[in-house]
């Protein structure tokens, strides 16, 4: 496809950048970090959306190449940071096939000085059955070095306990979907609440994606969740955007 062949010249040119999405600490309301969304910036049919070019370039085999370079860009662009701030980079299944994978990142945080523990990766559910022993080996070496393990969109794929046991995760963040209706929906904040009440019980931390007002991060704080994300705090910066936040801050 047109897309496919305009994937392979935007990948080693560096067309295709992270854009940084901020994430909030909620008890303190301080920043803690951000995750990493794609972005391509066509030259000229202007800004194309992941969900438009992730399956393309996963069909493609391009899903490897892509994601490590939106990784190099984003270690390079914030190693300098404050040291204090995490990054959280998605992972497609279709990685989880390459034995190689863990190396491969290994080597971006090498080559780019930036440290494996202030790197979290992010797995959906759905990626999770294909070959759990590969999977199980990958995280296993990744987080050998510090690196730590979210599981991503909790609450929409299946079997989603058995996946809680399946790896070391160390987070869970919550599908935006139920944040977004917290305030309307009796069953959303129910599920909520369940998925709050079942990381307190695994030890496991909380982030709510999809925090887009100030009412839903009230009650969010008051149910005791420990971090959110979302359009309240902004919309994703470039690395140049994501920089003069941070200068003027401080
Ligand atoms: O950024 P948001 O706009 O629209 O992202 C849409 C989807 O694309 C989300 O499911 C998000 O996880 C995914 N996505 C964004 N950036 C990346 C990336 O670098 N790698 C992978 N695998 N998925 C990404
Ligand atoms: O699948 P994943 O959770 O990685 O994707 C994050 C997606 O959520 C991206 O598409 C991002 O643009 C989107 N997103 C981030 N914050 C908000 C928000 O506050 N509201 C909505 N509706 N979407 C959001
Ligand atoms: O429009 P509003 O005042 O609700 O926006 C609050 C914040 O969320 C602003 O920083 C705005 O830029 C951001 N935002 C609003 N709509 C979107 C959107 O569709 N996508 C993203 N990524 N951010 C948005
Ligand atoms: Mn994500
Ligand atoms: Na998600």
């Amino acid at each position: 496809s047109a897309l496919e062949s305009g994937l392979r010249v935007a990948i080693p040119r560096e067309e295709i950048t992270p854009y940084f999405e901020q994430q909030v600490d909620l008890a303190s309301g301080r920043l803690h970090g951000f995750e990493v969304l794609a972005r391509w910036e066509h030259p000229t049919h202007g800004m194309i959306p992941p969900d438009r070019f992730i399956p393309v370039a996963e069909d493609a085999g391009l899903i490897g190449d892509l994601s490590l370079s939106i990784m190099r860009q984003a270690f390079h662009g914030a190693r300098d940071w404050d040291p204090g701030l995490s990054l959280s980079v998605n992972i497609s299944p279709v990685q989880l096939r390459d034995a190689w994978l863990a190396q491969k990142i290994i080597k971006v945080l090498t080559e780019t000085g930036f440290p494996a523990h202030r790197l979290e990766v992010e797995i959906t559910e759905s990626a999770l059955f294909d070959n759990l022993a590969l999977a199980q080996s990958i995280v296993g070496s990744l987080k050998n070095q510090g690196v730590r393990l979210a599981l991503d969109d909790f609450g929409t794929g299946y079997s989603s306990l058995a996946h809680l046991r399946a790896l070391p995760f160390d987070r869970i963040k919550i599908d935006k979907s139920f944040v977004l209706s917290l305030n309307q929906s009796a069953d959303s904040a129910a599920i909520v609440n369940t998925i709050l009440r079942l990381g307190e019980s695994l030890n496991l931390p909380i982030t709510a994606e999809g925090v887009e007002d100030a009412a839903i991060e009230e009650r969010l704080r008051a149910i005791g969740c420990a971090k959110a994300q979302g359009w309240l705090y902004g919309k994703p910066l470039s690395i140049a955007g994501a920089r003069r936040l941070l200068a003027e801050r401080r």
